[in-house]
């Protein structure tokens, strides 16, 4: 991308145009050249939006209930945008075909954007692609920015370094594996919800959640991580939710742990780009003729890989 082109798309972006918004998104899921060069233009436009992760296991609820907090939100005046990060999914913009209709209704409110990003080069990739995409809904203006993930284990990890809260989505059925989950996602909990309350067990799984919470797990300094019941389908319980979320913004904003927080993400921020920077800088260095004589001698033995990199380094 040339640099007119990315002062054009910006341009357009911080103007409001929808189509630049899903341009530049593609640009940067395609890990395209120059579009730093954009990002770099919007980034003063960032800070503004509350940045909100959800995820839990496959088929909890996590889309229908966005999609009421979606209404919720709207009713307050409020803009948001979807971005729904699908870590299996080689394909981009689209790759969640059931969010897309399940969310239609917002289809044509022009406060609402939906978008899923698929994702390549594994997990780096993933936390690049998430948190420059979501730069580009904050510098758009949009107030509240949802990040829904299904995740069991390493893939929820994309959304950690860009959620400011992070509510977590757990069905009755869950009641089995709580032990286990223990040490995955109940613990980056901001908020947990126990949805699809219209099935038997639910009392049963939100008392036992509650009693763990209690003895300390997951505690986050003075924030007491509540446990709410919904039925998404219906919406019961989804007005309680998003207080809960709010809520949980405002204490991040009145002791301080949002600064923290956003230091944290700057640096992964910047962590990822030295990483992509240097490997890049590498291959190219390698592929000289002087880096083809130094992995000569790698080869031949007369130097070591590690003595190698320390060259290249300098
Ligand atoms: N009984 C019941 N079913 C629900 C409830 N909420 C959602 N469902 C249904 O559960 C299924 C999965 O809902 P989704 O919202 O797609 O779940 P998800 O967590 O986004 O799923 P993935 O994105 O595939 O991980 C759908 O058939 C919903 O209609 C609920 O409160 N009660
Ligand atoms: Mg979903």
């Amino acid at each position: 991308m040339t640099p007119a082109r990315a002062k054009e798309l910006s341009d357009r972006l911080l103007a409001g145009d929808l189509r630049a918004l899903a341009r530049l998104i593609t640009l940067v899921e395609n890990h395209e050249p120059g579009v730093e060069l954009a990002l770099a233009r919007i980034f003063p436009h960032t800070g503004n939006a509350h940045l909100i992760g959800i995820t839990g296991p496959p088929g909890a609820g996590k889309s229908t209930l966005t999609d009421k907090l979606i209404q919720a939100a709207r009713k307050e005046g409020k803009k948001v945008g979807i971005l729904c990060v699908d870590p299996s999914s080689p394909f981009s913009g689209g790759a969640i075909l059931g969010d897309r209709i399940r969310m239609q209704e917002h289809a044509a409110d022009s406060k609402v954007f939906i978008r899923s990003i698929g994702t390549r080069g594994g997990h780096g990739g993933l936390s690049r692609s998430t948190q420059e995409t979501a730069m580009l809904l904050d510098a758009f203006g949009f107030d509240l920015v949802i990040l829904e993930t299904a995740g069991v284990g390493q893939t929820e990890l994309g959304i950690l370094e860009v959620a400011q809260t992070i509510m977590v989505v757990l069905v009755p059925e869950s009641g089995d594996d709580i032990q286990m989950m223990k040490a995955g996602i109940l613990e980056i909990a901001d908020v947990l919800t126990v949805n699809k309350c219209d099935r038997p067990a639910s009392d049963h799984v939100v008392k036992e959640l509650r009693a763990m919470l209690e003895i300390g797990m997951g505690a986050d300094g003075t924030w007491s991580i509540p446990v709410l019941k919904t039925i998404a389908e219906s919406g019961s319980g989804v007005g309680e939710v998003f207080i809960a979320i709010k809520e949980h913004y405002a204490f991040l904003q009145r002791s301080g742990t949002l600064q923290l927080k956003n230091r944290g993400f700057a640096r992964t921020a910047v962590m990822n780009i030295i990483r992509d920077v240097a490997s890049e800088r590498a291959s190219e260095a390698l592929a000289t003729k002087s880096g083809m004589a130094l992995l000569d001698d790698v080869a031949s033995r007369k130097l070591d890989p590690f003595k190698a990199a320390q060259k290249l380094f300098r």
